[in-house]
């Protein structure tokens, strides 16, 4: 097998990647290790920036998102019991949209398998060879069969776990790691989620997040200890920690239903910077990994994947290397805003064990700053709907 750009992976990365070469006329085979239908179940992020959501209306991926999208323009931050609101829309009426990434994966599979271009799943990649060389081969299983495909280049939105980052020789001196000593216990549930009661809560008992994945589907993550045994735990007991963590003073509850789905995820930040490598760039989950309270995960692969495909073009179709030479410079400015509004975020709102009363005063005052003062909201606002594309 031979194509122009060898694409490791069918998550958003992946996958946007493709839809952005195709529009340019690059041709792209995908490699997804797991099945169609484990790919569309794997429930993540749900909350996109203006830019996700122009970028996919821009390159025709938007009918869906248009129809099913829920645009927000407030965030509830709650901290010492009670609720506080912030406007979430700029002067230029950007503002953050929920809809669930697996419907964006959805809807990106669907177009792709409609003009019948190459994605295969249940083909895990084993390894790659000769990066550094203008003819890199991809490894990988498919149909029982070991296969080969030959490109000009390697895409790597293989995710945290994927293999692309290990063929980058200095990828593991340039990574730089926080591991936080908490995680978030998740459940989707099937029950209409109440508009008073969305967003963080900071509460002496742990933290709180309350999200909406359509208008009869919530997702709920409480903070837990990550040795925490959760199976112990009933659906009883989880809803009332959430409405303990979630009260406000007022008699609003959440609406309860049927829990789906429970999982749980550490938090953790992660950054590699060195995102290329001869014939191979990674992007997405492959490169950086923030907490999930900034809600960048999904944006951020976005971002970089609008550099690389740009990048890939120039150097396709014209030998331009000047883009591809500053992939990771250029997508680091964005990737290290993310990460360090994620992690303020994070640290404001999660008790970290053995916290003293002086470190949550602290919480206090900067939850205070960015819903209380001008300076604050700004800032608050503008990290939340993300830096501008360069490219
Ligand atoms: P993905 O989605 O992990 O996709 C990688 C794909 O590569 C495949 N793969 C392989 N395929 C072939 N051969 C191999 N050897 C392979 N190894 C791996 C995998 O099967 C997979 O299909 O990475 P990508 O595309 O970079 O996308 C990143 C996002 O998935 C991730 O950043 C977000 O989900 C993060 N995130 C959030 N991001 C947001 O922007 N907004 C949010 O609200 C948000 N909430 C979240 C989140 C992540 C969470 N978790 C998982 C910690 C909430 C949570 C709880």
């Amino acid at each position: 097998m031979r194509t122009q750009v060898g694409i490791i992976g069918a998550g958003p990365a992946g996958l946007l990647l493709a839809r952005i070469l195709q529009v340019h006329g690059i041709e792209s085979v995908v490699l997804e290790g797991r099945s169609r239908d484990h790919v569309l179940a794997r429930i993540r992020a749900g909350v996109l920036e203006q830019g996700t959501v122009d970028t996919l209306n821009e390159y025709g991926v938007g009918e869906r998102l248009m129809h099913e999208g829920i645009p927000h323009a407030e965030m509830q931050l709650r901290w010492a019991g009670r609720r506080h609101a912030l406007p979430l829309v700029d002067e230029t009426n950007r503002r953050m949209t929920t809809y669930g990434q697996a419907k964006v994966v959805q809807d990106l599979i669907d177009l792709r398998e409609a003009d019948h271009l190459p994605l295969l799943f249940d083909a895990p990649v084993e390894s790659l060879e000769d990066v550094n060389s203008d003819r890199p081969r991809i490894r990988f299983a498919h149909d029982g069969q070991q296969r080969t495909l030959e490109c000009d280049f390697i895409a790597g939105c293989d995710g945290f776990h994927g293999v692309s980052r290990q063929y980058i020789p200095d990828a593991e001196e340039k990574s730089a790691l926080r591991e936080y000593p908490y995680g978030w216990f998740g459940v989707l549930v099937e029950a209409a989620p109440n508009p008073e009661i969305r967003g963080f809560a900071h509460t002496t008992r742990g933290a709180a997040v309350c999200s909406a994945r359509s208008k009869t589907i919530g997702r709920l993550y409480l903070q837990v200890d990550p040795n925490e045994n959760l199976d112990a735990w009933s659906d009883d007991d989880i809803w009332n920690e959430l409405d303990l963590r979630m009260q406000d003073g007022s008699n609003n509850r959440l609406n309860r239903g049927r829990i789906l789905q429970r999982d749980f995820a550490r938090l953790r930040a992660f950054v590699c910077e060195s995102m290329r490598f001869g014939r191979l760039c990674i992007a997405g989950d492959a490169a950086h990994i923030v907490p999930p309270s900034g809600a960048k995960g999904l944006n951020l692969a976005v971002g970089d994947v609008r550099v690389l495909a740009e990048a890939l073009r120039r150097f396709l179709t014209k030998g331009d290397t000047d883009l591809i030479d500053r992939y990771s410079e250029i997508c680091l400015r964005r990737i290290w805003h993310s990460v360090h509004w994620s992690c303020l975020l994070t640290d404001a709102i999660h008790m970290a064990p053995g916290q003293s009363r002086f470190d949550t005063q602290m919480q206090y005052e900067a939850l205070q700053h960015w819903v209380y003062t001008e300076i604050g909201r700004k800032h608050f606002v503008s990290s939340m709907l993300g830096l501008p594309y360069e490219v």
